[in-house]
């Protein structure tokens, strides 16, 4: 398969050869964005896929129709890889929905005279780390990911395909005032109330839904769902690019799995990491599930702050 073995350098960040050359990322940063259009951001491993189909069912009221017929990358296609202008042209979404994994120190110039709706999607990174990781040894494309401790460093250095976690989360959330419309929503939040994570975005993409409409989203973007709709779990791509005897891309879909996965002085370097790189941001991630006793004491803890 082309280029499974290639990188590109780009502006110091490495992607992936078989999905991105030096013009297609070129072109990314000069493109025309509409008003009219949707534009799914995140580093990998954050949710995207989710996010894919929570626009695509609200702006179909629910209907699975697409969801179930059409791959997420023909629904969604991203803005940085070479198919990327043939595959929007036949795209059947209305509004165009484009999702990017770019940083927004470059693609940040191209959205300055639009207001397209930018929805940011962010996951509390050791989980993404977990998950990248994982996904790195089912991904041809990617770089082989030798042992864990290598790969969080790799994470924590910020030198893995897509760039650094730390500069991408910051640099689209620090957007407020730069950008017109940016939603900002995290994997936990899906995780923890899907119905109300639909309502916000259907509220900002002023698209409103009916009750029984933001039920039927909430069934189809399910975890189960979404594991067995072939249209987003990958198993249409050839096993030469993702081979699925080595994982699922619908993997486990929790949070804190990284508590499996990091030892105890990991988890010590990372926090010292992210204080030290996050000291800036007013961002607070939902590390782990909590259980219902923790649950009801931290909602009364926010009870008695609102009041
Ligand atoms: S990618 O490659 O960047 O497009 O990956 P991305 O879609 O951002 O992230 C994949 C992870 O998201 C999980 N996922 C979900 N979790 C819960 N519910 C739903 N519906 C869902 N859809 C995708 C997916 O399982 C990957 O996380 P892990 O932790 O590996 O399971």
């Amino acid at each position: 398969m082309a280029r499974l073995d290639v990188t590109e350098m780009f502006h110091g960040i490495s992607f992936p050869g078989h999905l991105h050359t030096q013009d297609s990322l070129q072109l990314a940063l000069k493109f025309p964005f509409q008003d009219s259009d949707i534009l799914i951001v995140s580093y990998p491993k954050s949710g995207t896929t989710w996010m894919q189909e929570i626009v695509s069912l609200i702006s179909n009221k629910g209907d699975p129709h697409l969801a179930q017929n059409v791959p997420n990358w023909a629904r969604s296609p991203w803005l940085e890889q070479y198919y990327f202008a043939a595959v929007l042209e036949t795209s059947p979404s209305t509004p165009r929905v484009i999702t990017t994994h770019l940083p927004h120190h470059l693609l940040g110039p191209a959205l300055h005279d639009s207001t397209t709706k930018v929805i940011y999607v962010s996951r509390n990174p050791k989980d993404v780390i977990v998950s990248f990781y994982h996904f790195h040894k089912m991904a041809n494309f990617l770089p082989e990911a030798d042992s864990f401790p290598e790969f969080f460093n790799q994470f924590l250095e910020g030198t893995l395909s897509y760039g650094s976690w730390f500069d991408h989360v910051k640099g689209w959330t620090n957007q407020t005032a730069a950008l017109d419309k940016l939603l900002h929503v995290t994997y936990e939040e899906m995780s923890l109330d899907l119905h109300g994570a639909i309502k916000k975005v259907s509220s900002f993409l002023e698209c409103p839904l009916v009750e029984d409409e933001v039920n039927t989203c909430v069934k189809h973007c399910s975890f189960s769902s979404m594991k067995h709709n072939n249209m987003v779990n990958y198993t249409l791509i050839p096993q030469e690019i993702m081979d699925h005897s080595k994982g699922s891309f619908m993997r486990k879909g929790k949070i804190g799995d990284w508590k499996n996965m990091l030892t105890e002085e990991q988890n010590q370097s990372f926090d010292k990491v992210y204080k030290s790189k996050m000291q800036d941001c007013t961002l607070e991630f939902v590390w782990e599930e909590q259980n219902e006793e923790e649950r009801h004491v931290s909602e009364q803890a926010t009870i008695k702050k609102d009041s």
